[in-house]
This record gives C-alpha cells, structure tokens and sequence, in this order.
C-alpha cells in the first residue's frame, strides 16, 4: 500500500468541514462525503478523467455527525457513505433519495447475497450500494502488549479491553477506544453475556457501567487517529476498524519502525457492518453522483479501493483483481467460522439512541 495524502489539503478542506451555505452546485462538481482513509488515492483523479466531473472531497470519521447533517438537510452533499443502520434511520426522515437504477448498470457486479444482507436495512436496495464493510474489532501491538501480559496470554479476546485487570496492566502504553457510542455499548453488553443487540435500558445501562469501570485506564476516545498512533507505536491497544487497523500495520511496516500489529476480530464476536453510498434527497447533482456510484462498481476500480484501504468489498467481479495479501487476510475477509459469530447492526429508535447518547456522555465524561 502506497501512502496517500490526496488532495484533502490540497483543495483545502478538512474533516467535518460542511458544504451547506457554498456554491459549489454545477452540473460539472460532485461533492462528496466518506469517511476517512477510506478510498484509492487514484480514484478520485481517475474519475474526474473518464468523466470531466470535478469532484470536492470531504471527510468524517463518524456516523452521528454524518447523520446531523444528513437530518439538518441542505448539506450540499451529492454522496454520503452511512453505515447501513444509520442509513435505515435517515432514509425513514426522507433523507436520500431512490437510486435509479438503469444509470447503474455495473450493478451486475455485485454480490447478490451481502447486497441481500444488506437489503435488510434498505428494502430492495431502493436507496444505497454497498460501498465497503467490515469489522469492529481491536488492534494490538504485539511486542509491547506481550511485553505487559506475557508471551503466552492469548491475545483473541475483548479481556483486552473490557476486563479490568488485563486493561489496566495495558494503559501505560496507549489504550484508545471509538467514539462511537452504538458501537461500543453493544461490544460492552457481548462481553458480559448481554444481546449486543438489545435495545433493553438496562442492558445498554449495564453495558456503559462497564465500559465507565474501564475509562480511567482509556488514554482517548476516537476513531481515525488511532492508525497514525498504532503505526508509530504512540499506542499499542485501539478499538478500531479492520481495514484501519490493516493500515496501521502497513504503515508501520512501510516506515520500517519495527511495529508489529495484528488486528484481532474476539473469540466472543464481534460488529459487522456495511457502509453505503447513498444520494441525499437534496442534492445538487445527482446524476453525477449515479456516475460515480456506477465507476466506484467497476470491478478495478473496487478492487484498487479495497487493496489500497483493506476494507472487504461487495463487488463479486472485483476479487480477481484483489491483491492475494489482501483476499487471504483473514482479518479482512473473515472466514465462515469467524462469520458466524459476528452480529449485526441494530437500527436503534429515537428513544434508544436518546438513552445510548446519554449513556456515551456519561461514559466519556463521568457525568
Ligand atoms: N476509515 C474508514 C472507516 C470506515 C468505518 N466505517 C464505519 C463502520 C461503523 N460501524
């Protein structure tokens, strides 16, 4: 994996920066939303070159502030990239608007049973295409985590992080967890024995209880810096994504540091998810954002995407131009055993997400 610093600053935009209140509408200007270290570093360039359209590209690293904008309207966005339960809740609030399909003819590309799955949070898949999907799961610094709990500890289990004796032997050395509160919660509630996918108060109580036992020995809550700090041995624990965490490995690798890390998917299982590319009801220039959901189902195009970012993809078409590296990690493309035990997303309501946003505040800040 080559490194990548893409025109993010070259055209001068940041993370979160919005588009809402900007010019920035012609028929000739895709602008879009994803989330961070997430595509190709030639996508962008190559589509602008087989298309004329310039494209604004922004970032986030969260699904909430992606919602806010999303529910608020007028983002200015033409493609946003939610995960499958946020988009089930946004596109229920008329947030996106149907694709149509006879502009996306590389539709035959894709995978017919995950578009299946992921039809069960988009009927039909009326609104969104399976951009890429993963796993939560944790990334681990081999040499210094084994340096604090032995060579022989087993390192396949949330213990790492959710029991307190093992956590806390760890936190001198970074241990940084995601701010994402229905991600989290749920990992919580599955180490204790709990339905990850209940949405009972008190199971979501009692899983943010233990993750607050825990906090003190958390060096920060994020969910993009952690590639950087594992790469460079700033941490050596992150809860994190499976491909971010492959990057930090390769990153690591590429620098020559002598940083060794493995992404770990528990033994008690873990989150599996799916990330959509999606068109907001408002906006500016939906056509082009057609024609980039179609380019993006290319089957070289995906699989450039996947063996740059090392998140799995949808696209059937795509896996025999996937680097091997990359198709074999188990990390990356799970086997049917490891599979078997991940769960789903849960579409919360309002009132769960009103009782987990609280719970996560607590969580976060003691109060
Ligand atoms: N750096 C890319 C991260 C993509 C993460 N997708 C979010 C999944 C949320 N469940």
């Amino acid at each position: 994996m080559k490194k990548w610093t893409f025109a993010v600053s070259v055209l001068g935009l940041t993370m979160g920066t919005a588009l809402a209140g900007t010019t920035l509408a012609n028929s000739e200007t895709l602008n879009i939303y994803n989330w961070s270290d997430y595509i190709a570093e030639d996508t962008i360039e190559k589509f602008t070159k087989a298309t004329g359209i310039e494209v604004n590209y922004d970032v986030y690293d969260s699904n909430e502030v992606l919602e806010a904008k999303m529910l608020a309207g007028s983002s200015g966005y033409d493609l946003v990239v939610p995960t499958s339960d946020f988009l089930m809740r946004q596109a229920a609030a008329g947030a996106y608007q149907p694709l149509d399909k006879s502009k996306l003819p590389n539709l035959k590309n894709m995978d017919p049973k995950l578009m299946a799955t992921a039809a069960a949070y988009d009927e039909g898949n009326k609104n969104a295409v399976i951009y890429m999907w993963g796993t939560t799961g944790i990334g681990v610094n081999n040499a210094k985590v084994k340096e604090r709990l032995g060579a022989d500890f087993a390192l396949d289990s949330w213990n790492l992080i959710f029991d307190e004796a093992v956590i806390s032997k760890l936190a001198d050395c970074g241990v940084s967890i995601l701010d994402a509160p229905t991600e989290m919660i749920p990992a919580a509630m599955n180490y204790l024995g709990l339905d990850p996918r209940s949405t009972n108060k008190d199971d979501l109580a009692k899983g943010a209880a233990l993750l607050e036992k825990i906090r003190p020995h958390v060096r920060y809550f994020h969910s993009s810096q952690y590639i950087n700090d594992l790469a460079n041995g700033d941490t050596c624990v992150s809860v994190g994504w499976s491909g971010d965490i492959v990057q930090a490995q390769t990153r690591a690798t590429e620098a020559e540091n002598g940083v060794d890390i493995a992404y770990i998917i528990p033994k008690e299982g873990a989150l599996q998810w799916f990330d959509m590319m999606a068109i907001p009801v408002d906006a500016p220039n939906p056509d082009a954002a057609h024609k980039f959901i179609n380019f993006v189902m290319d089957a070289q195009i995906t699989a450039d995407i996947t063996n740059y970012v090392a998140y799995a993809n949808a696209n059937t078409a795509s896996m025999a131009l996937v680097d091997d590296a990359i198709k074999n990690d188990t990390g990356i493309f799970p086997t049917q055993e490891t599979l078997d035990k991940l769960w789903a997303s849960k579409v919360y309501g309002s009132k769960t997400d009103r009782i987990s946003t609280r719970l996560w505040t607590k969580v976060k800040t003691g109060h």
